[in-house]
């Protein structure tokens, strides 16, 4: 039996309530969240306490926090059926990745490409928080002992990192299969949706250009805007896939395209293939404007109900914690602390 194997099935992942969630959040990350409701027992975390590994203004972050909650809905999450909650309602997330970060060796943290990326050239300024992120996205992971985990390409390197951790934990303390070895769930197209003014740059909340990214709470008018000014070049599509080699930004259209519209490069290409930006644009804005609006009605609906929000995520944040108490009793007991 493989490690995995004796593990319940479980899927967790979460988002970061950073403001500007974008179509590459949702189809690197949520849609596939609503599929996988229907398959797996699932977890869905506004992480919080990731966010604040950067500055976030407190306001901000409680308005960003009924957002993502607003997003998972509207796409389509059911509550009854998926937990959806905040990571700083459940203390055992925190808790767990103190153990973590005893576990995790120094050498595995350095080689994070994201904090390099994140801290920039000055590193003795970035938190200490953003150094050990990967120690406390294993702790979300294996609170609920979660054995898959669905994100986008960006955070496969973490993914990892939290198998050598629950690798090393179970090693370590000689608790074979006590933490499963979690599967990163990167498959599929949307996975890397980059920026539309960059074709070779990561679509990006955090990128100072609000005509980078679509946003979910943009409407028709304003979608249609950044499609339409987004960064394209002279030639007209190939009719294959491997024709849009070296060209980064029409790629990344087509990509979009194929991940809306769920069909594979090669049979947009077959549709398109031959035409220039100048008619394929207002196809993707059409296409883009049909499948998001909709969302972002029903989030701006939700949003203008913050009771409901409120009592789907204590009731989210009471499912989840009595699952985390559970592993982290188990946990303790194994480090060899005493109980209470
Ligand atoms: N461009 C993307 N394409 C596909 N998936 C993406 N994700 C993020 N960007 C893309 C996936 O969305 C989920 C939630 O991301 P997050 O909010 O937790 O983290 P993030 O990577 O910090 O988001 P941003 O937008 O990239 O923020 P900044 O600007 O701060 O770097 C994850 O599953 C992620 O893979």
């Amino acid at each position: 039996m493989t490690e995995q194997a004796s593990h319940t099935p479980r899927v967790f992942s979460g988002v970061q309530p950073t403001g500007n969630l974008h179509l590459g959040n949702y189809l690197g990350a949520i849609r596939k969240f609503v599929t996988l409701q229907h398959e797996m027992a699932s977890m869905f975390c506004i992480v919080d306490l990731h966010a604040i590994t950067v500055w976030q203004d407190p306001k901000a972050l409680k308005a960003q926090t009924g957002e993502i909650a607003a997003a998972y809905l509207a796409a389509g999450i059911d509550p009854e059926r998926a937990i959806i909650f905040h990571q700083s309602a459940v203390p055992q997330h925190a808790e767990l990745a103190w153990i973590f970060q005893c576990v995790a060796r120094m050498g595995w943290l350095n080689r994070m490409t994201q904090f390099k990326d994140k801290a920039g050239k000055d590193k003795e300024r970035a938190s200490v928080g953003l150094f050990t992120y990967p120690t406390l996205m294993a702790a979300d992971i294996l609170a609920y002992k979660a054995t898959h985990v669905p994100v986008g390409e960006d955070q496969k390197q973490h993914l990892e990192l939290a198998r050598d951790i629950a690798g090393k934990f179970n090693l370590d303390f000689g608790a074979e299969d006590f933490f499963p070895l979690p599967e990163p769930l990167i498959r599929g197209a949307g996975a890397r949706v980059m920026s539309l003014r960059d074709g070779t740059a990561k679509m990006s909340k955090s990128d100072p250009s609000d005509n980078s990214r679509i946003t979910l709470t943009d409407d028709a008018d304003a979608i249609a805007k950044k499609i339409k000014k987004a960064k394209s070049d002279p030639e007209v599509l190939p009719s294959e896939e491997a024709g849009l080699e070296g060209r980064p930004e029409a790629a990344n259209l087509v990509g979009i395209y194929a991940a809306l519209s769920q069909k594979s490069m090669d049979d947009v290409l077959f549709e398109f293939g031959g035409q220039g930006f100048g008619a394929f644009k207002p196809a993707l804005a059409e296409l883009a404007v049909e499948k998001l609006a909709p969302i972002s009605a029903e989030m701006r609906r939700l949003m203008d109900d913050p009771a409901h929000i409120d009592r789907v995520l204590k009731d989210g944040a009471r499912r989840a914690g009595a699952i985390a108490e559970g592993v982290l009793a188990d946990t303790k007991k194994i480090v060899g602390f005493l109980g209470r």
